[in-house]
Parts: structure tokens; C-alpha cells; sequence
């Protein structure tokens, strides 16, 4: 038996995305860089889940669950908490459904800065809220959605006694971008197609951005579809109009009126992709069978992207052959709740002893 040739990559440090993309970026030597090396996450083929759902290419997750805090938000906050710190800034402010909050706190108790988060009482998930109340950021739950959350903060922010951190930051998409850069180093050319969840559209407008970006320089050979999907009922950009009272399981992407929805829409249509909606059934149905057949557990909003593949697939839009990645944005753990409920078992409780457990796994 011969022995698995080793490859030639091995483990190094890598600097975080500012250091590792610094040309591409608004910073200088000067800039005091706050990371905790987020970036450098994993691409996973997934061909276990493109024969299930009976698809003929080459699907890549780009799995973001796998940044420090658990989720994509890292990237551009890596960089606004920098450039807050830059400036003198001393307290940062976020609006939430929870991983911009986890982010935030995080980076701003490692620049020693305060950090208040203000989020929908009641519609964070268990893993988030822990998290911003771990990382010590001054926690407040409104008695309303993000949208009543994010127009506080810019209100907020217009005192100029806090520095905004949502993606009404420029800053915070720019360091997003760099998202689209590590899929082209990685395959060494751009996906035909790229899928990914759309809450307040600042990841669909970074992913455009940094595609194009790489492009213009000769990083990458060709731009990407980009299509974005939202949950049928937090579905403004679609429907055409803002959601008062947005639902769905997916409460990362439980947005009615995103900050950047103008951008999303040039995304979609500059790049000739789409932007389509799924039911909370087809989230939980996705979101189950990516756990199931490649061992990839995502939190619901990063099955809006596959259940939307899912249904190109039965509308026989992907070319066969097609390179397409899709951005798994949070961590499974990030919600339990959710995931226990969409696993739809329980653990099987028996008697402390071998027979008993041999009896309920029928051998
Ligand atoms: C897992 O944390 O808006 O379209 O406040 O957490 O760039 O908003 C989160 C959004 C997708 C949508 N997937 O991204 C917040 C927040 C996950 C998310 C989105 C979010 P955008």
C-alpha cells in the first residue's frame, strides 16, 4: 500500500483579510489593523448534494461558518473597527439579526473599544445573542424588527458620537469583497454562477464588487451570475416594495426594507443573474440536506442560496459542466433551535444498558 502523497500547501499564519488583501483595500501602513484572522475559509465541493438534487457541475461552498465569530460578517468589520480606531473613535453601534452584532463585539473588545448592539427582541438566535452578551457589548432588544433597529442607528450615528458598523459603512463592504477574491485565488478563475443568501444586500453588493474588482486587474477570466435569494416572506427586492412586518425561519435574512437595495438590483442584472425568493419549507428542506449529504451545517439563511439551486435545477438553467459556488454565510451552531427543529428527530432515550441499545438500533 503506497502512502497518500502529502501536498505541498502546509499550515501557515495566515495575517487576516486586511494584510492578506491590503492592496485592495482602503488602508495605509498607518491603519492599526484589528483582526482575528478571519478569512482563508474553506471551499467545499459538494458533490454528495449536487447528485441529490440532481444537478450535472461543480457546486463550492465557500463555508464563512468557519470565520472567529462564526460567520462572513468578520471580513468587513475586521475592517470597520480598524478604520473607527483609526479615526479616534471610541464606541461602535450596530443594528442586527445577530452575526453583525457577534462581529462587532467581538472586534471592539479587541480594539478596547464599546461596543452597543441593538437588536429585535426576541428574534435573535440563542447562539448570536450569546455572543454579543459574552463579548461585552451593551445589548439592547427593541420592541421591533431590524428595519426599526437600523433607522435608531443611523440616527444615532448622525450625532457623530458613535460610529456606525452596519453596511451602511462603506468600509464594511470593502472588506466583504475579499470573499470573492479567496473563491478566484482558490479555483484559479471566477464561477459561472455565484448563489448567496440576501438580508440588507451588502454581501450580494461586495461579492459584485470584488468579482468585478479581480476581473479588472486580470485576477479572474470572466464574471459570475450572481443570484441572490431572500425568504418568501422577507422578501422586499423582489415583491417590489418595502415588508412592514417581515417572517421567517430564517432570521438572519428577516429584512424589509435592505440598506443596499439599489446595489443588489445592478448585481443582479449588471451580471445578467437573478434575484428569486423560497418558502421557509424549502430553507428547512435544504438546510437539512446539505447537513445530510456533505457533513456541512449552515445556519437556515444559507439554504435560501441552495433551496434556489434547487429550483434552477428543475428549471434546467444551469448549464451542464457550470462552475458554481454559493456563500454558506454562518455557522449551524450559530441557531439550535431552528436546527433541531429541521432535523425533525429526537435523540432515541433508552435504558443505561447494551441490550436497550441494541433493540433501538435494530441489530
Ligand atoms: C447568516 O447580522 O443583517 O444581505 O444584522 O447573518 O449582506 O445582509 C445578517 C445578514 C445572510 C444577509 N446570511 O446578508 C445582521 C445581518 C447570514 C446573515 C445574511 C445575514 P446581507
Amino acid at each position: 500500500m503506497s502512502a497518500l502523497e502529502t501536498t505541498t500547501c502546509k499550515a501557515t499564519r495566515w495575517p487576516g483579510v486586511i494584510r492578506a488583501y491590503a492592496t485592495h483595500l482602503p488602508v495605509t501602513a498607518e491603519t492599526p489593523v484589528v483582526t482575528l484572522h478571519e478569512g482563508n475559509t474553506p471551499l467545499i465541493r459538494v458533490d454528495n448534494f449536487v447528485r441529490a438534487i440532481e444537478g450535472d457541475f461543480e457546486l463550492y461552498l465557500k463555508y464563512e461558518g468557519l470565520n472567529p465569530t462564526g460567520s462572513f460578517k468578520d471580513r468587513g468589520m475586521t475592517l470597520a473597527v480598524s478604520k473607527a480606531k483609526e479615526r479616534g473613535a471610541s464606541a461602535v453601534i450596530c443594528a442586527s439579526t445577530g452575526n453583525t452584532s457577534a462581529s462587532a463585539a467581538a472586534y471592539a473588545s479587541r480594539a478596547g473599544m464599546k461596543c452597543v448592539v441593538i437588536l429585535p427582541n426576541g428574534k435573535i438566535a440563542m447562539g448570536k445573542l450569546a455572543q454579543a452578551l459574552m463579548y461585552g457589548a451593551t445589548t439592547i432588544a427593541i420592541e421591533g424588527n431590524f428595519d426599526d433597529a437600523l433607522r435608531i442607528v443611523r440616527e444615532l450615528g448622525e450625532t457623530g458620537k458613535v460610529e456606525v458598523v452596519n453596511s451602511i459603512n462603506p468600509v464594511r463592504i470593502e472588506g466583504q469583497k475579499t470573499a470573492a477574491f479567496e473563491i478566484c485565488d482558490v479555483l484559479g478563475r471566477a464561477p459561472d454562477f455565484h448563489f448567496l443568501p440576501v438580508g440588507n444586500a451588502g454581501n450580494i453588493t461586495a461579492y459584485w464588487k470584488g468579482f468585478r474588482e479581480y476581473q479588472a486587474v486580470g485576477k479572474a477570466d470572466r464574471l459570475p451570475r450572481m443570484f441572490g435569494y431572500q425568504a418568501a416572506g422577507a422578501a422586499p427586492i423582489v415583491d417590489g416594495h418595502p415588508i412592514a412586518d417581515p417572517q421567517t425561519i430564517a432570521t438572519a435574512i428577516r429584512i424589509g426594507n435592505p440598506a443596499s437595495w439599489q446595489s443588489a438590483l445592478a448585481a443582479a442584472a449588471e451580471s445578467q443573474g437573478h434575484i428569486g425568493k423560497v418558502t421557509d419549507e424549502e430553507i428547512l428542506h435544504a438546510h437539512r440536506l446539505i447537513a445530510r449529504s456533505d457533513g456541512v451545517f449552515v445556519e437556515p439563511a444559507c439554504a435560501a442560496p441552495l433551496a434556489g439551486l434547487i429550483r434552477c435545477v428543475r428549471d434546467r438553467l444551469i448549464p451542464k459542466g457550470s462552475v458554481i459556488t454559493a456563500t454558506m454565510t454562518g455557522h449551524g451552531l450559530k441557531d439550535p433551535d431552528t436546527a433541531i427543529q429541521s432535523a425533525g428527530v429526537q435523540p432515541l432515550v433508552v435504558r443505561p444498558n447494551t441490550a436497550a441499545v441494541m433493540e433501538v438500533i435494530g441489530l
